[in-house]
């Protein structure tokens, strides 16, 4: 009995740290919010909760299975009855402590996700627009692309998306974006731009024969690079019409 609340002692004081977890560092000192960096840390938080909370639980089983197993095939067992309360704390402080870690982590997420859906203020806006099989890209100036999404450094983008066909899906990996692209309907997705550099624009959502071939770059350039790409590729009918 006393070894039990021992234990009980022991797995609650072990648990509780998860439950106080600090926030998510988000960095928003340049006004829009890191997601990448907030998802990541999201996920291995996660990790770690359930990594935690799963050994501590397997490893009180394990010792309740071996130091109350079965020593003789005729034995009843000595082993003092748990009282009405025991049974209740036994049952329900491991349920709550599993709860409260989901409830902790759905809150986080639920911040993040509201985040993820507010397009901060001054973000630059592109349209792309999905097809079978790759994606149209119109940039505010009139400047036009395929496959290759150029974007400005340090800047937030949010992408205006919509879909001349079927349902395809936008997929940033490195800026752990994923939204939609569906007929007859305008979603958007926004994220931070970061340093110059290239990533991965896929579709994540099976549009047909050749939907793994449905794939490009985002190209993050130079601020000054990019107002000169954007510049030369607009459409300038005074220039040569
Ligand atoms: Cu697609």
């Amino acid at each position: 009995m006393n070894k039990l609340k021992s234990w009980s002692k022991i797995a609650l004081s072990a648990a509780t740290p998860l439950l106080a977890f600090p926030g998510l560092a988000m960095a928003e000192g340049a006004g829009a919010p890191d997601l990448r960096a907030g998802w990541d840390e999201l996920w291995h938080e996660l990790m770690i909760d359930i990594w935690v909370i799963g050994i501590i639980f397997a490893l009180i089983t394990l010792y309740l299975l071996i130091k109350y197993r079965r020593r003789r095939h005729d034995e009843e067992g000595s082993a003092p009855r748990l009282s009405k309360l025991a049974s209740f704390g036994w049952v329900f402080v491991p349920a709550f402590l599993f709860m409260a870690d989901d409830i902790f982590l759905a809150a986080k997420n639920f911040e993040l996700w509201n985040k993820m859906r507010e397009v901060p203020e001054g973000a630059y806006e592109i349209k792309v627009e999905g097809f079978m099989w790759g994606f149209d890209i119109t940039h505010p100036g009139g400047a036009t692309a395929t496959n290759e999404l150029r974007v400005p450094e340090g800047t937030p983008v949010k992408a205006s998306l919509s879909s001349r066909d079927v349902v395809h899906s936008f997929f940033l990996p490195d800026y752990r974006v994923k939204w939609d692209m569906v007929p007859g309907m305008n979603t958007y997705l926004w994220f931070n731009s970061g340093a110059p550099g290239e990533h991965v624009m896929t579709c994540a959502e099976y549009c047909g024969t050749m939907h793994s071939g449905m794939y490009g770059k985002v190209i993050v350039m130079p601020k000054a690079e990019f107002d000169k790409w954007v510049k030369e590729n607009a459409p300038a009918p005074e220039k040569h019409s």
